[in-house]
């Protein structure tokens, strides 16, 4: 099955069909944005598109060429597209609107066209992350991103790795598409994807394992400690990629976090954008039988205030994360 019949078939299922319309175009013109960065991305140190593109962006990030190479295209393609009514991008400080895809069902992107950018030059995975919400008719629309993750009517990311991988929901299920490099098809291999309730690997960046809250601290420290009964210690698997260390998670189970930086209880510090980055992977996640939380609160619970505001999150199995927000409340 295609991608193109598999989003006909979840239009059906979406309570406004002229919404479902368009969220089936956003995500097929995102599944073809996807098959010319991955061309791209094959091709980047022949076409001298490594390396920093110069200056930052809003959240202080540096800037690399195929970061703004893969914004540009992403924003022409959903302003082509007719249905986006603004895009939330991490390259651009204010949503960009989009008179094409006004009204009163025009959708609102919020896209991190490359995460992982620090792969990018070493040839690591790489992807593309996506949430689409209703713009609630509102002009200038970026605003109806600012809401809670629940108003998300669709989510989903790109895996650019040894092979492209496409895993959306719509609310009904997580799916998973592998792409035919030959015609760029994205054919469907994932159908259902069902998280296992309990893993055996996690992910983190250690490197911060100081900055952490104490239950988090605790909670790595459990996992690193042998017990037999318990399948631990469990496996540290940490690729620098969210997409690509969320996508193992789904698949195999266990938990990945980014934990926020208490070093100044007053002023926690997390990494990760709530509206691109970990408002739509907790959709799937949950979609998929998981579970997302900050340690605290659910993810999808969380309604923004910021375009660029970042949450911390754990998210995966849904007895690990459990276990986490556990070791958080000690
Ligand atoms: P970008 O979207 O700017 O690449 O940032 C996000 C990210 O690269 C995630 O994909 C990844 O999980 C995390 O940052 C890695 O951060 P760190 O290098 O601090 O471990």
């Amino acid at each position: 099955m295609t991608l193109e019949e598999h989003l006909a078939g979840q239009q059906a299922r979406l309570a406004s069909s002229d919404q479902a319309r368009g969220m089936a175009v956003i995500v097929s013109r995102i599944a073809a944005v996807a098959a010319v960065i991955a061309q791209e991305l094959a091709h980047a140190a022949l076409r001298d598109q490594l390396g920093y593109a110069g200056g930052t962006n809003l959240t202080g990030d540096q800037v690399k060429k195929l970061d703004v190479w893969g914004h540009d295209i992403m924003a022409a393609a959903l302003r082509k597209s007719g249905a986006c009514a603004a895009l939330v991008s991490e390259e651009s400080p204010e949503p960009i609107e989009m008179h094409e895809g006004k009204g009163p069902n025009g959708l609102v992107v919020a896209c991190d066209p490359v995460d992982g950018s620090s792969n990018l030059d070493v040839n690591g995975t790489v992807g593309t992350i996506f949430s689409v919400r209703p713009s609630r008719g509102m002009d200038p629309s970026g605003p109806a991103a600012l809401g809670a993750g629940t108003e998300q009517i669709a989510a989903g990311y790109v895996m650019y790795g040894p092979a492209t991988t496409l895993v959306y929901t719509a609310g009904h299920g997580t799916h998973g598409f592998t792409m035919d490099h030959a015609t760029g098809q994205f054919l469907l291999t994932h159908p259902d994807i069902r998280i296992p309730k309990k893993g055996k690997t996690y992910g983190v960046n250690e490197g911060n394992f100081t900055t952490w809250h104490p239950g988090q601290r605790a909670y790595v420290e459990h996992l690193r400690t042998p017990d037999k009964a318990s399948g631990r210690p469990y496996s540290l698997r940490y690729s620098g990629a969210m997409v690509a260390d969320v996508h193992r998670t789904f698949l195999d189970g266990g938990i990945f976090m980014y934990p926020a930086d208490v070093s100044n209880p007053a002023k926690p510090k997390a990494k990760l954008r709530l509206l691109y980055e970990v408002a739509p992977m907790s959709m799937l996640a949950e979609q998929a039988g998981g579970r997302s939380s900050t340690g605290t609160e659910r993810i999808l619970d969380i309604k923004a205030s910021e375009y660029h505001q970042r949450v911390a999150i754990l998210i995966g199995s849904p007895d690990d994360v459990a276990l986490a927000e556990d070791f958080y409340r000690q």
